[in-house]
């Protein structure tokens, strides 16, 4: 829906859209709500005033009828809003994982983002128009909040742990990047740029410039250096679980937890082991906590994902 005057920032991805239309929802039944009130409220107010000669009779003390009806209705209209906006906030915090990663890295007063295939870049973001992203967000240092105005989106950069935000932009062109949480002296400045392009353009950008190897061949060789590779490595005579496609399994715990392995998952198994220990396995694992950077952490994650789609990826 496009608002005149610009009276909200552009709608650059489907979570604005959506988000407007539950706003204006909300304004509406609220302002409708609210003028009914007010409007009934002056005319009895005026109608039956002390002096006036109204006619008074019939005047009911009871109707359960209409205290059914004023209250269930409104209720219902209520719990429905609570619904939507129920189901829009999950989507954008329970991003959909096949929903493409990009990896974002934040640092007084930076923002850094890395694509699978290893292409970097520092302030601005470039994603494909009309494909689900699924943003993996940290921090190197304080907090900070990915705020993109024109998309809705709004999410925390945490140090030491993984977020994410998932949503769809719908609009080729430019927009602004916005750290939405103090962060230090020049929190101001920590502005970026995101560039929405068709996908044939953003493959074509992907895929030219400066780049690393792909996050997942970085990873197998921090994978080996790291000495992962001796425990977890198949044939390794120490009893380790196989990380073949271990993103989106099942993992049954030693405590009888059971959850589905996430990058958060996997990267507190590496800095945290004895937090989720595997059933069946021994809590061996050493911590590799102060050891890995953020990004290396990132590419371990992409090689462990990889690995399961890709055996070339294996024996790069
Ligand atoms: C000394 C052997 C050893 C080393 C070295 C080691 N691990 Fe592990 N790892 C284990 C064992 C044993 C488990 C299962 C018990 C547990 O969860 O702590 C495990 C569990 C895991 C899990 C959870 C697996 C699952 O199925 O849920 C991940 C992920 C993992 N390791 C990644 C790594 C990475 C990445 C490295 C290198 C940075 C590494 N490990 C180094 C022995 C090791
Ligand atoms: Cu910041």
């Amino acid at each position: 829906m496009s608002v005149p005057f610009h009276l909200l920032p552009a709608d650059g991805a489907q979570s604005a859209t959506r988000l407007d239309s539950l706003a204006l929802c909300l304004l509406l039944l609220t302002g409708a709500v609210a003028l009914i009130l007010l409007v009934m409220m002056v005319v009895f107010c005026v109608r039956y005033r002390a002096a006036s000669p109204a006619n008074r009779a019939g005047a009911r003390e009871k109707d359960l009828g209409l205290e059914v009806a004023w209250t269930l209705i409104p209720l219902l209209l209520f719990l429905g809003l609570y619904a939507w906006g129920a189901v829009d906030y999950a989507a954008l915090y329970k991003p959909d994982p096949a929903a493409t990663p990009v990896f974002v890295v934040a640092k007084q007063w930076m923002w850094k983002a890395e694509h699978r295939n290893g292409r970097r870049e520092v302030g601005e973001l470039h994603l494909p128009l009309g494909r689900p992203v699924r943003l993996v967000l940290t921090s190197q240092d304080v907090i900070h909040s990915f705020f993109v105005p024109d998309f809705r989106i709004k999410q925390d950069a945490v140090p030491g742990r993984y977020t994410s935000i998932g949503f769809t932009p719908s609009k080729a062109g430019e927009y602004r990047l916005y750290c939405a949480e103090f962060c230090g002296t020049e929190h101001a400045m920590m502005t970026g740029k995101i560039v929405v392009q068709p996908p044939s353009e953003f493959a074509r950008w992907l895929a030219e410039g400066p780049r690393q190897p792909g996050m997942a061949q970085r990873g197998f060789a921090l994978f080996r250096r790291y000495g992962c590779s001796g425990c977890h490595a198949a044939g390794s005579s120490v009893h380790a679980p196989d990380l073949t496609n271990l993103l989106g399994r099942r993992v049954h715990l030693q405590d009888g937890r059971e959850l589905v392995a996430d990058e958060a998952y996997v990267r507190d198994a590496i800095l945290v082991p004895r937090k989720d220990v595997v059933a069946g396995y021994e809590a061996i694992m050493p911590s590799f906590a102060g050891q890995i950077g953020e990004e290396d952490l990132l590419a371990i994650i992409e090689y462990i994902r990889e690995s399961g789609h890709d055996e070339r990826a294996e024996r790069p």
